[in-house]
Order: C-alpha cells, then sequence, then structure tokens
C-alpha cells in the first residue's frame, strides 16, 4: 500500500507523476498548506522537517524528493524509467537525480523562500537576484549537456526527467523562464504531454500553460 502525501505543484508532483508512470495503485493525501497542516503533529511524525512529499510504502515513509524518486523507480523496474544499478548509464542518472536535487531543487528554496537565506529584513530581494542567476547558470550548463537530445539519458526516457520537468516548471517564474534556454522547453513539453503527467497535472488541478 502506497500513500503519497502531497499539495498541488509542489515537490511532490515528481513522484506523483512518477506514480503514474509507474503503474501502481497510490492513494493521494492532501498536506493542506493553507492550514500548516505539514506542521501539524500527525505529519511531524512522518516529516519532522515538517516538508512535503513524503511517500509511505506499507508504513515505512520516505522523505526527500530525490529519495522517493529513487526508491520508486527502482521499486518498480517494469516501467524502465531507472537504468539497472550497475549499467554503464546508472552513473549518468545518479549525477542527474543528484544535480537536480542539489543545485536546482535546494536553489529554489532560495528563490521561494528568500527571507530564510538572510537575516537582513530587507534582502530578501538581493538573494533572490543573487540565487535566480544561479539558477540560470545551472539551467543553462544543462541544456548545454542536453543539447539537441529528447532526454537526459542517451536510452531514453527515465525518471530523472519527470524531476527535471517540475524544476523547469518552477523556472517559469525566473526573469530567464527555464523553457527558453537550449532545448528545455522542448523536454517539458515532451514530458508534460506523456498521458501519466497530464492525468497527475489534471487531478493536482494545475491549468495550462504549465512551464
Ligand atoms: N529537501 C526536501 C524539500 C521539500 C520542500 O522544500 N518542500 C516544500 C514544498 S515544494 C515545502 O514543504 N514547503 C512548506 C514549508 O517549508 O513549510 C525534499 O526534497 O523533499
Amino acid at each position: 500500500m502506497i500513500e503519497l502525501h502531497y499539495y498541488p505543484g509542489n515537490a511532490s508532483l515528481f513522484p506523483h507523476m512518477l506514480l503514474r508512470e509507474l503503474g501502481v495503485p497510490f492513494d493521494l493525501r492532501l498536506v493542506d498548506r493553507r492550514v500548516d497542516a505539514q506542521n501539524s503533529a500527525a505529519y511531524l511524525a512522518l516529516n519532522p522537517a515538517g516538508k512535503i512529499p513524503v511517500l509511505v510504502h506499507d508504513g515505512r515513509a520516505i522523505t526527500e524528493t530525490v529519495a522517493i524518486g529513487l526508491y520508486l523507480a527502482d521499486a518498480y523496474p517494469a516501467a524502465g524509467l531507472a537504468p539497472p544499478p550497475g549499467s554503464p548509464e546508472r552513473g549518468d542518472y545518479y549525477k542527474w537525480m543528484a544535480q537536480i536535487a542539489n543545485t536546482l531543487q535546494a536553489e529554489f528554496r532560495a528563490w521561494f523562500y528568500p527571507h530564510e537565506f538572510t537575516t537582513d529584513p530587507d534582502g530578501a530581494e538581493a538573494v533572490k537576484t543573487a540565487v535566480g542567476r544561479r539558477l540560470t547558470a545551472a539551467f543553462e550548463r544543462i541544456a548545454d549537456q542536453l543539447g539537441e537530445r529528447p532526454w537526459l539519458l542517451e536510452s531514453g526516457v527515465s525518471a530523472a526527467d519527470l524531476y527535471l520537468w517540475l524544476m523547469i516548471r518552477w523556472g517559469r517564474t525566473l526573469p530567464t523562464p527555464a523553457r527558453e534556454i537550449g532545448a528545455l522547453g522542448a523536454l517539458a513539453e515532451r514530458v508534460q504531454t506523456r498521458p501519466a503527467a497530464r492525468a497527475a497535472l489534471e487531478i493536482e488541478g494545475l491549468e495550462a500553460p504549465f512551464v
């Protein structure tokens, strides 16, 4: 039994799309941020950090978006969304998953919550300016490595593309929208037209344009 604790458009959207791609049954549990439910005692028992998402699989809670993605893609290998452990492309896959988590997703925390990154009450704008530049540079590096390939991995679509899609979506709020950088917009379009992705977007009540 799998439960995904989510909020529309949050980091949970990546594991939500992935679960639908994998074709496994799961329950969606809304963490209602409008009433600060991520800091309720019940939720903190699942994730002491009070962050979304949490995946609960047979009673065991898994936190951290990248960990949930890596775990799910390996747990359901028939979908082919992760190169097999030990295969040559596995290293590339880890690289992309780690880079998206440690660089893009972590930097977006500063973009969306700039006040957490300064003790200056008037410092949020300066944090956003600096991190916005860092994010654009990070997207440019990824676009350079992607080149004209359709997906991050040469062998085809993987969980990393779904994760990158969510970052491109968040990147629509940057001074240079991420979709405008190299082939990132084309990759995003390829992801969001897949039936699994469309179902997740519809269920979360998100409206086009998605990126
Ligand atoms: N490192 C965590 C970060 C998750 C995170 O920052 N989630 C945001 C939503 S996208 C959140 O829970 N925000 C509510 C809050 O910080 O109170 C992960 O990857 O799961």
